[in-house]
């Protein structure tokens, strides 16, 4: 997912209508007369006034990801870092801008065609100047919403949505880390992630002509649910929605300083709040402690077992139908 890529800069309500005034102030046209010349040069500082404002408003409400569909983007994951209702009610608010600033424009035109007085030309023009910018500073905190919105979206990992993901879970030092790097065919990369100061981290497997993506998730999948905080809850059920796998780790070593029944809870909490995701679960370094569960147990310092963590973790994996990863 590359939310901001797309999205132009978006202006400020000062901006927008210096950069249409000022393109305006330069048109002069000369005609046969007088008042020919007066009408055509009036009729092309609104068409470009209007014209400018129309195209830059909807540039913003077509490259802003719409909600509606859903594709390519998570709304949850918007909604954590922007807030929904006010990015829904923004967008709105710059597509009926732009349809008054369309119809104003078309208006004065209107007026200035049919009229001969040079001073009735001139007051057209003004009124419909005074008009547009008290449309578009209707719509400034909208603006300034939606440009702050893009410089959000920047922190947005880029995960692709259509692309079945595996989430690693597990408390500090159980070794998710290093099951990350052994499955991963391509070095993981890290990507920002909101409101973790670590960010995730992002591994790629490849099966024949499939990549999947495997996400580690420090900070977000290592402590009970139970103790976080309301955004630090929003964020975990954003990242629900990038799992289509879960692999869980326990450590019956308790190296890693966390006894097996804290473990064995968080597993029963990601279980809970990931209701719906295919679990694995697997225990780590086999070559410190196996407990004989049933579980898969596997060594990253040995490789013991990493094979069959693979096996099942692509078995999973392929039962996601290719290129709509994510529901
Ligand atoms: N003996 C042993 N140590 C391991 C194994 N896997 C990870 N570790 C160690 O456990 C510590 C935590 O591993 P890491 O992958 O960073 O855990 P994470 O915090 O869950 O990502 C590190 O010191 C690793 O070297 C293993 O299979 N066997
Ligand atoms: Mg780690």
């Amino acid at each position: 997912m590359d939310l901001s890529r797309k999205i132009p800069t978006v202006l400020s309500a000062e901006e927008l209508k210096d950069k249409a005034f000022h393109r305006a102030s330069k048109i002069t046209v000369t005609g046969t007369n007088a008042l020919d010349g007066k009408k055509k040069t009036v009729l092309a500082k609104v068409t470009a006034v209007g014209d400018i404002m129309v195209d830059t408003l909807d540039r913003y409400v077509n490259t802003f990801p719409r909600m509606e569909k859903e594709e390519d983007f998570f709304p949850e994951l918007v909604d954590i870092v922007v807030g929904l209702d006010q990015y829904k009610k923004s967008l709105g608010a710059i597509n009926w801008a732009s349809g008054r600033v369309e119809r104003l424009k078309n208006e004065a035109l209107r007026n200035i065609r049919r009229s001969k007085d040079p001073r009735v030309i001139e007051s057209v023009r003004s009124g419909f100047y005074g008009r547009v910018s008290s449309i578009i500073g209707q719509v400034s905190a909208d603006l300034e919403f939606l440009g702050g919105a893009r410089d959000k979206f920047r922190m947005l990992p880029s995960v692709s949505p259509d692309v079945p993901t595996l989430v690693v879970a597990g408390f500090p030092n159980v070794g998710k880390s290093r099951i990350v790097a052994e499955l991963s065919t391509a070095e993981p990369e890290i990507a920002p992630y909101p409101f973790t100061t670590k960010g995730i981290v992002i591994g790629h497997v490849k099966d024949g002509w499939k990549d999947y993506q495997i996400i580690d998730t420090p900070g977000l999948l290592d402590r009970p649910l139970e103790d976080r905080n309301a955004i630090e809850r929003q964020a975990i059920v954003a990242l629900k929605y990038l799992s289509d796998v879960l692999l869980f780790v326990l450590d019956p070593s308790e190296s890693c300083g966390y006894p097996m029944e804290k473990q064995e809870s968080l597993l029963e909490s990601v279980r809970e709040g990931f209701d719906g995701v295919p679990l694995i679960v697997a225990e780590s370094k086999s070559d410190l402690r196996k407990t004989g569960s049933g579980n898969i147990c596997f060594s990253s310092e040995t490789g013991e077992n990493v094979d069959v963590v693979l096996a099942a973790v692509l078995h999973e994996l392929g039962k996601i139908p290719y290129g709509e990863g994510t529901s």
